[in-house]
């Protein structure tokens, strides 16, 4: 079995080379694509988070391990690509207004590609308003809302507002995640499901599209 407490230390002192050099070594020895971003990059991700909360790390210290952490899930997501050529459907994913974390965003919407979606990445900070107009643009389907911070968990009810006061919420599926969402807090804005992780999502959207 590869021993990922390398790859997980070097996500957690924020050295993308070695991160590099690690993801690349895991996938010459043909390590479980998946297996590297969970029990490599996320392991090393979960010790940041927890060392942030305690003000043993700082934000710019968080940010270099963000880089790294970004690095490494470039270097495995071409190992993951389905190879559809048709689209299941289209979803428009972004990280809800005031929020800038993009992590876990980008591992769902890049696990969501990976399963054959067509995927409208609008990035962090996303407005109700520009979800709307990602919708229309692109005939989605789905609209998942990502959030990391429990002062932006109300934008998603907002954007899910936003989204029926234009008409749009009888035909799109919203779906939410990120740390400090629950199954309580998804069935009281109203949304139609939410997910743990990146696996859970792509789960959840071929339920919904179904
Ligand atoms: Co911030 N941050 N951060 N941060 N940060 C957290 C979230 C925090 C929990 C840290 C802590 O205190 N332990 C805390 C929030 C506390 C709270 O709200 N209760 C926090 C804070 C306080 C802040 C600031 C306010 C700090 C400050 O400035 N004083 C600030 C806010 C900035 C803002 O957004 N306006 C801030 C800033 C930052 C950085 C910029 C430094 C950086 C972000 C870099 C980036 O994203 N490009 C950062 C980071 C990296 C973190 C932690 C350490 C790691 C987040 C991460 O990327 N995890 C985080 C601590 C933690 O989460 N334990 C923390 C790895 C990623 C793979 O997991 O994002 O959970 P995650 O995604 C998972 C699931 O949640 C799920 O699937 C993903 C894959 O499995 N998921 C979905 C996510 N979205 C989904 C959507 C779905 C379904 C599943 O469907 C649509």
């Amino acid at each position: 079995m590869f021993d990922f407490s390398g790859l997980s230390t070097a996500v957690i002192t924020g050295e993308e080379d070695v991160v590099l050099d690690l993801t690349q070594k895991a996938i010459s020895a043909k390590v479980d694509p998946l297996s590297i971003i969970n029990d490599g990059l996320i392991a090393g991700m979960n010790v940041v988070g927890a060392r942030f909360k305690v003000n043993d790390m700082y934000v710019p210290e968080v940010l270099m391990s963000a880089a790294a952490m970004k690095a490494g899930v470039a270097l495995v997501k071409p190992l993951l690509t389905s190879g559809e050529t048709t689209t299941k459907g289209t979803v428009v994913i972004g990280t809800v207004t005031g929020d800038l974390h993009d992590i876990g965003k980008s591992l769902v919407g890049m696990m969501l590609e990976c399963s054959g979606y067509a995927v409208i990445d609008l990035g962090v900070d996303v407005s109700g308003d520009d979800f709307v107009a990602a919708v229309k643009a692109n005939n989605a389907g789905i609209v998942a809302l990502s959030c990391m911070l429990t002062t932006t968990m109300l934008q998603m009810k907002t954007t899910i507002e936003v989204l029926a006061a234009n008409g749009l919420r009888k035909d799109v599926k919203v779906i939410i995640g990120g740390a400090p969402i629950t199954q309580e807090f998804a069935d009281n804005i109203g949304s139609d499901g939410y997910a743990t992780d990146a696996a859970g999502a792509v789960d959840l959207v071929t339920k919904l599209l179904n």
